[in-house]
C-alpha cells in the first residue's frame, strides 16, 4: 500500500525531503506540501507532484488522506507538531532537533509513551551516512581498541540571516551530540564551550566544545558557521590502537593549472544526500514492518540535553555538568 505523506515546511528542508520522496524512495506518495507562505509550497508541489498544498499543519496531520508526516518547520514547531502527530496516532519523521527544549523533548516522550506505539523518528539523518556507518562498523570490530576521542569540525559557509549565535550550539552541534552518542555508543557526562575572542566576541565567531562521556572518552566539536570556504564536516575517531577518519564523498579530482583540485559543497544537502536518502527509506521500511530504527525520541532528548547544557556552559564559561532524567524502559 501507498504511503500518502504530509510535508510540514516547504523550506530548505522541506523542498529537498519532498524532492527524496518524489525521485527516489519508492511507495509513498505526496499528499500534502505545508506551509504558511503558499507560493513556496506552490512550487515545490509543482516541481514534486504533490497532490495538495495547505496552510494548516494541524489540519494536515489530522487529515484522514495522510498516514504519515514530516516535518521540517522551524526548530520552534518541532516538538508541538510532533505532538500532533502523536496525538493522531500518526507516525512522524521529525526533523532535528525535536525541540530546542529539553523539557519539551520529556512531554513528547510522555505522549509517546501514554500512546503505546513508537511513532517518532528525529532526522538525525548521520546515522545512515556511508562514512559514518563505516567507521562505527570498523569500531564495533575491535580494530582500534578502545574509543579515546572524537574530533569533529563542523563548517557552513555563512550562517542564515536568522541565526543567532548560541544556533550553533542548538541548532548545528546537535548533529555532532547525537553522532557522537551513536557511534561511541555512551552518554555524555559534561560540557565546556570556548570561542576565540572569549565569551563576548562575536556571536558569529566559531564555538569549540570539549564533550565528555560517561565512559571517559573525549569529543571535541568545532562548529564554524560562517567559515566561507565551503561546507565542510570532517572527523577523526581516535581508539587505542589507530585512527578513522570520515571521509566526505570525493567525485572528482580535476588536475589543472599546477593543482589538484576537490570541490566543497555550499551546504550539506550535496555531502549528505545518500545519509538523507537511506534515513527516509528507511524511515519509510520501518513504518511498514513496524520495526523503528535511527534516533528516537529519547535520542532527541540527549541531544537537546547537552545542546542547552553547552548554550549554558557558552554563556558562563564554566563547565557544565548534565543531570537527564532516568532513560523510560519504553526506549529500551
Ligand atoms: C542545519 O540546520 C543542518 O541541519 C545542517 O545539517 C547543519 O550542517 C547546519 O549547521 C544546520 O544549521
Amino acid at each position: 500500500m501507498t504511503l500518502r505523506l504530509g510535508m510540514i515546511g516547504a523550506g530548505i528542508m522541506g523542498a529537498d525531503h519532498a524532492r527524496i520522496f518524489s525521485e527516489q524512495i519508492p511507495g509513498v506518495s505526496l499528499q500534502f506540501i505545508c506551509d504558511a507562505d503558499q507560493t513556496r509550497a506552490r512550487n515545490i508541489a509543482d516541481t514534486t507532484g504533490a497532490a495538495n498544498i495547505a496552510a494548516d499543519a494541524i489540519a494536515v496531520i489530522n487529515h484522514k488522506s495522510v498516514d504519515a508526516v514530516v516535518i521540517a518547520a522551524p526548530d520552534q514547531f518541532h516538538a508541538p507538531l510532533t505532538l500532533a502527530c502523536i496525538a493522531a496516532g500518526k507516525p512522524v519523521l521529525c526533523e532535528k532537533p525535536l525541540s530546542p527544549s529539553s523539557q519539551e523533548c520529556i512531554n513528547v516522550m510522555d505522549a509517546e509513551i501514554k500512546q503505546g506505539q513508537h511513532l517518532v523518528q528525529v532526522g538525525f539523518m548521520r546515522r545512515f551516512d556511508p562514512s559514518y556507518v563505516e567507521v562505527k562498523n570498523i569500531l564495533k570490530s575491535g580494530a582500534l581498541g578502545k574509543a579515546l576521542m572524537l574530533h569533529c569540525f563542523h563548517r557552513n559557509v555563512a550562517a542564515p540571516a536568522n541565526f543567532e549565535g548560541f544556533m550553533a550550539i542548538s541548532n548545528s552541534a546537535p548533529h555532532e551530540f547525537d553522532a557522537a552518542r551513536w557511534m561511541l555508543d555512551t552518554d555524555f557526562k559534561s560540557i565546556s564551550v570556548f570561542r576565540p575572542g572569549g565569551v563576548n566576541a562575536s556571536p558569529s565567531a566559531p564555538v569549540f566544545m570539549v564533550v565528555e562521556t560517561i565512559t571517559g572518552q573525549l569529543v571535541n566539536i568545532e562548529v564554524n558557521n560562517n567559515a566561507g570556504y565551503g561546507y565542510d564536516v570532517r572527523g577523526e575517531l581516535v581508539g587505542e590502537k589507530g585512527t578513522a577518519f570520515l571521509n566526505a564523498p570525493v567525485n572528482a579530482v580535476a588536475n589543472l593549472a599546477l593543482k589538484q583540485v576537490t570541490t566543497y559543497a555550499e551546504d550539506w544537502r550535496p555531502r549528505f544526500a545518500e545519509a538523507y536518502r537511506m534515513q527516509n527509506l528507511a524511515w519509510v521500511k520501518s513504518i511498514q514492518s513496524g520495526n523503528p530504527t535511527g534516533s528516537n525520541a529519547w535520542d532527541g532528548y540527549c541531544a537537546t540535553l547537552v545542546a542547552e547544557a553547552g548554550v549554558k556552559a557558552l554563556y558562563s564559561g564554566s563547565t557544565v555538568h548534565l543531570d537527564p532524567i532516568a532513560k523510560p524502559k519504553f526506549y529500551d
